[in-house]
């Protein structure tokens, strides 16, 4: 039986559900790690891809309460806090001597802030970094200000995009099972909430990332569930540029999950690269896979390592190890050293031209 999956694997047919289900916990790791490897070096050559990126979190104040999350605090905690307009384009400014392509721009849900806010975020920080793309507001967020504003998702995406949101980023996916997002996050916009407003996004020409949380409490079941819906809506769009199996940071959270081991972290991504067969890029996020397993990750389908970041938040709150944030010559160390070719690239995936990024 793993043998007819494995040669199919390697006659790059579409697997069923239920022979990635095999694969996936009956296969070794290195002969997952092969195939996923032939069919990233068939895409992507020896290149490995990142991005010169800011990540800025305007605001830690959620009304949600994922079990999961050790960024969010509530109205009146000491350590809680909302940058004005002027302090996020401030942040951005603040690095203008370097060569920035991307601005990541996610926060938690605070009801104090009005609608105006979210146009004036994107404008302003646009206006700040012209030559930057502007990836901001997960689907979660975009939920969130359709249901308080009372306007349709789509409207939402539409004036974000005419105030110059250039992409969505793929975070607040989690775990699209239903019975798993009462465990984990039960405040959260389902999954298929989820996977409508990426659709919208897609209609209107914004393209977007996909994420999953994985390495809590959830089953290979689960997960190929979650795969298989991002194909599903790729199949109909073509809007994902990249998926990010983002792996679970077990501190000062709720959850009290133990997080996958390295093994798990490169399972997870040899059988994203295969399932994934119709979304190009496959990101290992070094901030939470941790910089080794980043490495060897792209031994193991990964292409991407997304990017410098500068102040990365979510992952530290909840126990990151790695750094805050990498120089482009520290990322381009980190994979030259694992044996591939670094390529700078642009928010939307595209190599950058050497005259712009000097
Ligand atoms: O939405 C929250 C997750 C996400 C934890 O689109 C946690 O290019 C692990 O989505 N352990 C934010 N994960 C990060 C994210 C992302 C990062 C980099 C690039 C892109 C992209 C997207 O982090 C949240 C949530 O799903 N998260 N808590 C935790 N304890
Ligand atoms: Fe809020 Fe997002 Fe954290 Fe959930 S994961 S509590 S929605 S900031």
């Amino acid at each position: 039986m793993l043998d007819r999956i494995i040669e199919k694997v390697v006659g790059n047919a579409r697997l069923s559900r239920d022979e990635v289900l095999t694969l996936a916990r009956e296969a070794d790791i290195h002969v997952l790690g092969r195939l996923a490897l032939a069919r990233r070096s068939e895409l992507h050559g020896q290149n490995a891809y990142f991005v010169y990126n800011q990540h800025l979190n305007y605001t830690n104040i959620c009304q949600n309460a994922c079990r999961f999350c050790a960024f969010s605090r509530r109205v009146g905690d000491e350590d809680a806090y909302t940058l004005t307009v002027d302090e996020a384009a401030e942040r951005v400014r603040s690095r203008g001597e370097e060569p920035i392509r991307e601005i990541h721009i996610v926060g938690g849900l605070n009801p104090e802030l009005p609608y105006q806010y979210y146009l004036d975020l994107v404008s302003a920080v646009k206006q700040a970094r012209p030559t930057a793309s502007v990836k901001a507001f997960t689907a979660v967020e975009v939920a969130f200000l359709a249901q308080r504003g009372g306007i349709s998702p789509r409207q939402v995406l539409r004036d974000l995009q005419a105030a110059g949101l250039d992409a969505l980023p793929g975070g607040g996916a989690e775990v699209f099972s239903p019975a798993l997002r009462a465990k984990l996050c039960p405040e959260k916009v389902s999954g298929e909430k989820w996977l409508e407003i990426h659709e919208l996004a897609h209609e209107l020409g914004i393209r977007s990332n996909a994420t999953m949380l994985f390495g809590h409490i959830e089953t290979w079941d689960d997960r190929l569930d979650h795969l298989l819906a991002l194909r599903d809506l790729q199949d109909r769009t073509d809007g994902f540029m990249c998926f990010i199996p983002l792996p679970y940071q077990p501190r000062h959270n709720d959850l009290q999950a133990k997080g996958p081991d390295g093994l798990d972290i490169l399972r997870m991504l040899a059988v994203s690269r295969i399932v994934l067969d119709n979304v190009r890029h496959l990101k290992a996020y070094w901030v939470m896979t941790g910089i080794k397993a980043a490495q060897m990750g792209l031994w193991y389908g990964a292409d991407d390592l997304d990017g410098t970041i500068v102040e990365e938040r979510i992952g530290h709150a909840a126990g990151a190890e790695t750094p805050k944030g990498m120089t482009r010559d520290q990322i381009m160390e980190v994979i030259s050293q694992a044996g591939f070719i670094p390529v700078e690239r642009t928010s939307h995936f595209e190599p950058t031209s050497p005259d712009v990024s000097a």
